[in-house]
């Protein structure tokens, strides 16, 4: 680990001439502060938005630190890009999102060898020698798409129709992505075991809510009984309702077709309040206080757990969404 040199910003004589001047403000100098570069996926979905602002209002100078911020716009290639410059900007720390989990252990070899420590944040990296990185933390997708597909068989036997013939379709995340695939698996995990659930159709909405109308409409017009739409972010499920009305069909809890989603952002709410979506399984994207909190355990010399995963809640309409909405903080 590199050592940054610690300047003194005033001398103790500087300090005494200055002590007929009322007030002055001290300003940390540079290199004092810890500079952190963070190489994000892009600002696809609101839980990116609120994932960078929890970094950008973390990692300030009056908290000690320097943010160097990159938008790869959801481009692998521009990450790599991003942290081939933290390195040469000799950052103390990297921290990246990965947008998808391979192809990172080159870049993270030249990190290796330039002495800067990696944490990877929100989705996490296959790589063969896990001490490329000091650490990951983030959400548990897998478990996240198998509370949802409970959800959905709770649900169904709750509605009298647990025994039906149900077609459901899925709009994924970005292919590749952590996100993707551990909420892709977990939900399958539960769909094998109903034999009465049919997977008609999977195909990417990229996180977005354009791609997720688009995706919807097509699924719209190829198959005509669609029961459940499992969308793989809040902003895909956001473009699927409106390819659902578009096309004159209804959703919610009083319409034709399910509709769930992962993330939990306020505007999932607003749509749950509004009695087009019918649940959406969290995924916390706060993790700016936790990277601190990893940064500095590793300034102190501390041992960081390798993989941590964050809690997670998930709501539907049958919960008192307005009082929840009040207090929720993206
Ligand atoms: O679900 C989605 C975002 O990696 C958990 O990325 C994150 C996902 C999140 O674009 O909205």
């Amino acid at each position: 680990m590199k050592k940054r040199v610690l300047s003194v910003a005033l001398t103790a004589a500087m300090v005494a001439s200055m002590a007929t001047v009322p007030a002055i403000t001290v300003q940390a100098a540079d290199d004092e502060l810890i500079v952190v570069g963070y190489a994000q996926v892009g600002a696809e979905s609101d839980w990116r938005t609120a994932n960078t602002e929890s970094f950008k209002s973390t990692f300030t100078e009056e908290n000690g630190y320097k943010l160097i911020f990159d938008d790869a716009q959801q481009k692998q290639e521009n990450q790599i890009k991003a942290i081939r410059s933290f390195i040469q900007q000799d950052v103390d720390y990297i921290v990246v999102a990965p947008v998808v989990e391979t192809g990172w252990e080159t870049v993270l070899e030249e990190a290796k060898e330039a002495g800067i420590p990696v944490i990877l944040s929100d989705r996490q990296m296959q790589v063969s020698d896990d001490s490329l990185y000091e650490c990951w933390v983030g959400g548990n997708f897998i478990k996240e798409g198998e509370t949802a597909g409970q959800w959905v068989a709770d649900y169904l036997e709750e509605k009298g129709r647990g025994e039906e013939e149900i077609n459901m379709v899925t709009i994924q995340g970005t292919i590749g992505a952590s996100a993707q695939v551990g909420r892709t698996e977990g939900f399958g995990n539960i769909v094998a075991q109903h034999e009465n659930w049919k997977m008609l159709d999977m195909q990417s909405g990229e996180f977005t809510q354009a791609k997720g109308q688009e995706v919807m409409e097509s699924f719209l017009k190829s198959y005509d009984d669609i029961d459940v739409v499992i969308c793989e972010n809040d902003n895909e499920a956001f473009g699927a309702i409106d390819a659902i009305k578009a096309a004159g069909k209804t959703c919610g809890p009083e319409g034709d077709i399910i509709v769930i989603s992962f993330d939990s952002v306020k505007a999932a709410f607003e749509a749950m309040i509004a009695g087009d979506l019918n649940a959406t399984f969290e995924c916390n994207p706060l993790h700016g206080p936790r990277v601190d909190e990893i940064i500095k355990k590793l300034e102190a010399g501390e041992e960081v757990e390798k993989i941590q995963y964050v809690d997670e809640a998930y709501f539907d309409t049958s919960m008192d969404l307005e009082a929840i909405l009040a207090e929720r903080a993206y």
